[in-house]
């Protein structure tokens, strides 16, 4: 699977370290909303769900986490270690996230307002989704 990830570059010195995003010059679209997960447990899994409209970028911005993409044929695992590592997810891809450090937050940038309508949070609703879509 090819997954997209983006580098964000930190402005650091003696002080300590500091990443800008600006909307329009490192992002693939506008930030409509911002969220940000924490206090997960190490042996928590969360997501399983995919999206119809909706893109993102993670960030773990402290500690580490791993996330599971699935695309409906294919499946890839990111590891999220470093606050100047983005992961890009696209409509219709089933995601997990796992593994998460004490402490770890991971922060995500959306394309779209929350709406619990974008869901799919059924796997063989996602997969009969997917095969429509390539039927068309
Ligand atoms: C995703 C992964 C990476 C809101 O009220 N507004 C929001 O913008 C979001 C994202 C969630 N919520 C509420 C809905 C639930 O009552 O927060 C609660 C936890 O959300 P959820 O169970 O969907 O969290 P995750 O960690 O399974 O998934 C989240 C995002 O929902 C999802 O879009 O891609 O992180």
């Amino acid at each position: 699977m090819d997954v997209k990830t983006y580098h964000f570059p930190p402005h650091g010195d003696d002080r300590g370290q500091l990443i800008a995003i600006e909307e329009h010059k490192d992002l693939p679209f506008d930030i409509k909303r911002v969220y940000y997960i924490y206090d997960t447990l190490t042996n928590v899994r969360r997501g399983f769900h995919a999206h119809r409209n909706l893109q993102q970028i993670l960030i773990c911005v402290s500690g580490s986490c791993k996330i599971h993409l699935d695309d409906g044929h294919d499946t890839a695992e990111v590891v999220l270690d470093a606050p100047t590592k983005g992961l890009y997810i696209s409509n219709d891809m089933w995601r997990e996230m796992y593994d998460f450090t004490p402490g770890a937050v991971l922060l995500v940038l959306a394309s779209e307002y929350y709406d619990e309508k974008d869901y799919i949070r059924d796997y063989d609703a996602f997969l009969n989704m997917v095969k429509e879509k390539e039927n068309k």
